[in-house]
């Protein structure tokens, strides 16, 4: 029998809860396979909560061993207790205590949710509904309590004892080998941000003063071993905290703020208060083994868990369906940070390119969800790009359409009104609505329709009485479960280029609301005139990706030409010259797949040169301008009866044709730009990488025997991870003779550092060709291949999966197969891991029709699977639908 879809949760059915929890008192007797928790809550019923209502506790995979209430011993007929669930029928009406004793064998939780050990130590994942493993518990966000954690274990294995808050008291427990902590967290909170860990950790300290003078103590705790690779994390959290105060007004809030990091985790980091626990990934870095971009994703990723403090701890959502409240003002504050520390066009371009790559797809396909859904069947699910970087890019638009001040001004009445409650996105709004003075009822349909609005432009200029007309047209395609929409609010950044390739000066214009360079497009359709503009512009729309939208802009070559050389926004110069690549990777895919030979377009060749020789330009800007849209950007263009082996073809083609035009550039770039000095991962020594390494990709595309030489002396003489692993890479994906003989190199110099050895799992797994598929299936027998390992699970499948188009869809359905078979074998271990592996299949109906039944009939034996857990379930259903 088919397992059971789990029963589905509706926003409009949002209840508050019938009883409060004030404190809660948690005693753990740490043990690796019968830890002891025994929880004392201070209960209340709530006004409004009928005397005698029973109180439901939740639960999962637990065993209650203890039951008081008010101290004394509850009576088997005044409670109903199973693994999932603690009912005690006839509460007193009195506020009481309850005293809750469970036992739980972490050393068996392989879900990573809940208390688990990741190689010896003990942490927590408590988010979204990991504390109910843990105790019986009103396991919902807008519970909020104080804790106090005392922690017991074996002072020899477990010489550190962290929970949240600040530590109060410690001590030998007489007469055995073990001591305790306890630890007390002032603010209340829900229980996801509950968090302990125990081990033998090596323990990294530092301190920070916070702008008001108070003295914090700061410490990560890694391995043994381990203590040298933090020193980026830490400057990283530093740097933020003092961001925070200069750019937000926040400042920290506890004695001490403590990061741990962890091996095995299902996701990037957690907010846990005062206790961040980390997926090691995002903590240790060192120039050997750590990119440029491991190490910008460590400053992003410690930074956004830095910045929940505020948005997501000290204010949190009032239920799971505000889940963007918290993530998307929160990753909007992480992008701010970065794009302040870094180059703002290279962020902002980093940014859209995710956001085109891993949400636009979402919103196209069967797992389309609005910013805040309404309806799920398995919170997990809805960790996505839609409510983490979409929901950052509503934000974005409200600061783009409220100007500086007055969104400082509405978050700043945020953080004062809401600040120790669970809230809403109605909440949230309402505060920019009053400090702006503003009517953002339309705005909000942004967090309630699901789908990419389209904009269509047409622009036409009247030279005789001088005018300039855009028409406007928005329209959201069909998306599952939605069938129809209303017109948004779309912020439209914009310039009029004139002939000299200054900005216009312009006059308002009819029809429509325009402020500074901000058109706003809030109608169906929508004809805005400008007067008074003395020659035709070339219209630069969209700029800097002020909305979340796709542009149908039907430019002509040269006015894209003009655009790419001309264009005072960076943003929209970089989008150019990627529209003009992917104009012409879309019609050489289409002449491929007839089987004709294409001709790469002369203009794009002659871009890509300009691009290449262009010294006013950043670093980091040509290296992203020379990057072609990947293989997924473009089937996402292409839209249907997508041929991914059609796609790569034209894109080896064009990266052939330009690296044949402008070969006698690429030499000086690849041997001049190396930085000088020690590695540093700042903007400019990066950017200066990522050129040099862009021109060796280009180089190495001649495929003859000078350019298979300097890859290979690039590999082997690198003294950083980012110029090794950009060399490993070209040997291995362009089939170098070298690609063994490097794979061999790498894995013995690396063998020691997993992290590292992701990067090797990954290269082979991405490795476009028909071999990969069987080295992928050797790799997974491999000895350091570990399954119960999500980063390696991740570094494998998840890569071969997402990162390589033409083998994941095999015409012939193996790749679909082993990633299918891989999906039933890890969900009885991990739900998670499993499930989001399984959002590999999402963009299925959109390939060639050989294909798509290849891969649906891969999706239904995950389906027919009788004990399939909810988290793949609610996918595969959905991916069905
Ligand atoms: N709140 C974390 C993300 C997170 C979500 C779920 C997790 O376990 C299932 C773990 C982490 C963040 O936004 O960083
Ligand atoms: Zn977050």
């Amino acid at each position: 029998m088919r397992s059971e879809t789990a029963p589905a949760i509706r926003l409009e059915e949002y209840q508050p809860p019938a009883y409060r929890i004030d404190t809660v008192h948690l005693d753990v007797q740490l043990d690796p396979a019968a830890t002891t928790v025994t929880a004392t809550l201070s209960l209340a019923r709530q006004a409004g909560t009928k005397a005698g209502t029973p109180l439901v506790l939740d639960g999962d995979e637990l065993t209650l061993t203890g039951l008081k209430l008010n101290g004394e011993e509850l009576g088997s007929q005044d409670f109903t207790a199973s693994a999932d669930r603690l009912e005690i029928n006839a509460p007193p009406a009195s506020p009481f205590e309850l005293t809750i004793t469970t036992q739980i064998n972490p050393g068996a939780n392989t879900k990573l949710m809940g208390l688990y050990r990741s190689s010896g130590t003990f942490c927590t994942q408590c988010e979204a509904e990991g504390f109910r493993r843990i105790t019986y518990f009103l396991d919902r966000p807008d519970v909020l309590a104080v804790y106090t954690t005392r922690l017991e274990a074996p002072k020899a294995e477990c010489p550190v004892l962290l929970a949240n808050g600040n530590l109060i008291e410690t001590g030998g427990v007489a007469g055995s080998d073990r001591h305790y902590a306890v630890w007390h967290d002032p603010f209340p909170k829900p229980a996801y941000l509950f968090a302990l860990v125990a081990g033998d950790l090596a323990q990294v300290p530092d301190r920070f003063t916070t702008a008001s003078g108070r003295d914090v103590e700061l410490n990560i705790y890694v391995e043994h071993g381990k203590e040298g690779l933090c020193d980026w994390a830490m400057d990283s959290l530093k740097r933020s905290m003092r961001w925070d105060e200069q750019v937000f007004g926040r400042e920290y809030d506890l004695e001490v703020f403590n990061i741990v990091a962890v091996s095995n985790f299902n996701m990037g980091a957690m907010e846990n208060k005062g206790l961040n626990i980390f997926n090691d990934k995002y903590v240790l870095a060192d120039p050997d083994t750590a990119t440029d971009q491991d190490y910008a994703n460590i400053e992003a990723v410690i930074a956004h868990e830095y910045f929940h403090n505020w948005t997501g701890n000290r204010i949190t959502c009032r239920d799971w369906f505000q889940l963007c409240l918290k993530e998307g003002l929160t990753v909007f504050r992480d992008q701010e940070f970065s794009a302040d520390m870094r180059s703002r066009p290279v962020k902002r371009i980093a940014d859209v390119r995710l956001l085109k790559s891993h949400q636009f797809p979402e919103d196209a396909g069967p797992l389309a969800h609005p910013v805040r859904p309404r309806i799920y069947h398995e919170i997990n699910n809805f960790y996505t790009a839609t409510v983490y970087e979409k929901g950052a890019e509503v934000v974005r638009m409200l600061k783009t359409l409220l100007g500086d001040d007055s969104f400082r001004a509405g978050l700043d009445l945020y953080f004062d009104r809401h600040d120790g409650q669970a809230t809403t996105i109605e909440a949230f709004l309402a505060c920019f609505e009053e400090a702006a003075a503003i009517d953002l009822s339309r705005f909000a349909l942004w967090y309630e329709q699901a789908g990419t609005p389209v904009v269509a432009v047409q622009s036409e200029y009247d030279p005789e009485r001088q005018t300039f007309t855009v028409k406007l047209s928005q329209e959201i395609p069909p998306v599952p479960g939605q069938k129809s929409s209303k017109p948004a609010v779309i912020p439209l950044r914009f310039g009029l280029i004139g002939p000299n390739g200054e900005d216009m000066d312009l006059s308002a214009p009819e029809g429509a609301t325009v402020s500074g360079d901000v058109l706003v497009l809030d109608k169906a359709h929508q004809e805005v005139t400008f007067r008074d503009v003395a020659s035709r512009p070339v219209l630069s729309l969209l700029r800097g990706f002020s909305a979340p939208i796709r542009l149908s802009q039907e430019l002509q070559p040269d006015e894209l030409l003009f655009l790419a050389a001309q264009d005072n926004d960076p943003f929209n110069r970089w989008q150019a010259v990627q529209t003009l690549a992917m104009q012409d990777l879309v019609r050489l895919s289409s002449l491929i797949r007839r089987g004709d030979s294409g001709k790469p377009s002369e203009d794009v060749i002659r871009v890509m040169g300009s691009v290449l020789t262009d010294t006013s330009l950043d670093a980091a800007l040509r290296a992203q301008a020379l990057t072609l849209p990947s293989e997924a950007d473009v089937a996402q263009e292409i839209g249907k009866d997508v041929d991914p082996d059609a796609i790569f073809a034209a894109r080896r083609l064009l990266r052939e044709a330009i690296a044949l035009s402008h070969g006698s550039e690429l030499l000086p770039l690849i041997t001049s730009l190396a930085p000088a000095g020690a590695y540093s991962p700042d903007a400019e020594a990066v950017g200066k990488r990522a050129l040099a390494n862009r021109a060796l990709h280009y180089y190495a595309a001649s495929g003859d025997d000078d350019a298979a030489r300097l890859v290979w002396d690039r590999f082997v003489a690198a003294d950083n991870m980012t110029d090794r692993l950009a060399a490993l890479t070209l040997l291995v994906h362009d089939h170098m003779a070298q690609e063994e003989a490097a794979l061999d190199h790498y894995r013995k110099r690396h063998e020691a550092s997993s992290l590292a050895m992701d990067k090797w799992f990954m290269t082979q797994a991405t490795a476009p060709g028909d071999r990969t598929l069987d080295k992928v299936r050797a790799l997974m027998k491999h000895p350091l291949y570990d399954s119960s390992n999500p980063n390696r699970v991740r570094s494998l499948l998840q890569s071969f999966a997402t990162g390589n188009p033409t083998q994941f869809a095999r015409a012939d359905g193996a790749g679909f197969e082993l990633v299918a078979e891989s999906v039933l074998a890890i969900d009885k271990r991990n739900p998670q891991v499993a499930s989001r592996l399984l959002t590999s299949f999402r963009s299925w109906r959109a390939l060639d029709p050989q294909r798509s039944v290849l891969a649906e009939s891969a999706l239904l034996r995950i389906s027919s699977c009788e004990d399939l857990s909810r988290d793949s379930r609610d996918i595969v259903d959905r991916t069905l639908q």
